[in-house]
């Protein structure tokens, strides 16, 4: 489960990432082209910390996402992406396009979101052109008059209408089929929209939300460089600083949420007097899969998953009490964990 963060150079995506994971990697002065930084964060979740308060465990454990910070992209209205860039990004599950909203003495174009937010685009949707066009060919040459090429072919009409292939309607399966080719304009996407320090508490300008929604892209605003700087303020000095600026909270929660949200993942919760934990499925994962998450002999003999509401706990605590207060559910293999269960998992091996 990675997402990376991609974006033209001196957008500030290592000051992002550096605000995200709490580390200090060098930004500024243009990122080489093998450069990559890679960071562990830890998913803010409110109702964790609310059973944490309530069972008081030894241990409490947060999901995680990982992140890698791409090396930079040519500038705004380059000639292509480098193909090793290229390449990292189809490893990745989900895109955080970084676009500079600062004025950035390296580089010489004046700021303008919604132009650097359609050039990444284009190259994407341009890129999987290409990877569409080489295909086609093979399979012309072939002589195939398979599925594959219908949906090549598509592909291919719907990428010259200069659409990216996130907003066509191909079955689940049809893109199951085609993952290898790793088509960059199918990814998930979050433009994140790095601000100055004195815009960082305006809106964004209109045009940007309609291009992003007919992108099917999601849209934040955050200033790296705040973000950045709270982390290494003491809590009490954060608040000041942030109400200084016209904000009353750090966005980097809520991006963190979106992010994990785009990747498709939800948590579930286990507790006790040990360790409150949150453990991270696809949502989808069935009940004994996601057993499997936490040990694989659970998978095996799963017998049935006992699943709580978390408010419940919040209130209730210990699971004796949940029992007497009849607040536990049984489900099978078979049921679909919601974000946010509380899931005892018997097992028998
Ligand atoms: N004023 C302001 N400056 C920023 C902000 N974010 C980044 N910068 C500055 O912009 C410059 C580039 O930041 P980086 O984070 O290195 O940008 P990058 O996208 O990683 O750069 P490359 O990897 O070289 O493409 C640095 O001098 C940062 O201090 C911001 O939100 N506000
Ligand atoms: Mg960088």
């Amino acid at each position: 489960m990675k997402a990376g963060i991609v974006g033209f150079r001196g957008s500030g995506k290592t000051t992002v990432f550096n605000a995200l994971t709490g580390l200090h990697a060098e930004v500024g002065g243009f990122s080489a082209a093998e450069a990559k930084n890679l960071g562990t964060i830890k998913v803010p979740d409110e109702r964790l910390a609310q059973i944490a308060d309530k069972v008081q465990p030894k241990k409490l454990t947060y999901a995680e996402i990982t992140f890698t910070d791409l090396a930079a992209a040519s500038p705004a209205g380059g000639k292509g992406f480098p193909p090793a860039m290229l390449n990292d990004m189809k490893a990745l599950e989900a895109l955080v396009h970084v676009v500079r909203g600062f004025d950035n003495p390296a580089v010489p174009e004046p700021v303008d979101i919604l132009r650097d937010a359609r050039n990444f685009e284009s190259e994407l949707a341009l890129s999987d052109l290409m990877i569409a066009e080489n295909r086609l060919a093979r399979l012309a040459k072939q002589g195939a008059k398979t599925r594959e090429r219908e949906h090549m072919e598509a592909i291919k009409s719907h990428l010259d209408q200069e659409k990216p292939l996130r907003t066509m309607d191909l079955s689940e399966e049809a893109w199951a089929e085609l993952a290898g080719f790793g088509f960059l304009s199918l990814k998930p996407c979050l433009l994140l929209v790095n601000v100055a320090e004195d815009k960082a508490a305006a809106p964004l300008p209109a045009e940007l939300g309609t291009f992003a929604a007919a992108q099917r892209l999601r849209v934040m605003a955050i200033s790296g460089q705040v973000e950045m700087e709270v982390n290494d303020l003491e809590t009490a000095e954060r608040s000041e600083y942030l109400k200084s600026l016209g904000l009353d909270r750090p966005a980097k929660d809520r991006f963190i949420r979106e992010a994990y949200d785009m990747l498709n993942l939800i948590s579930f919760f286990t507790f006790g007097p040990e360790e409150v934990r949150a453990w991270t499925i696809h949502k989808g994962t069935k009940a004994h899969q996601a057993a499997g998450k936490i040990h694989s002999d659970i998978e095996r003999g799963f017998i049935r998953a006992e699943v709580m509401d978390w408010r419940d706990v919040v209130v209730l605590g210990a699971e004796s009490k949940m029992r007497e207060a009849k607040k536990i559910r049984l489900e099978g293999k078979e049921y679909i964990p919601q974000d946010g269960d509380v899931i005892h998992f018997r097992f028998n091996v």
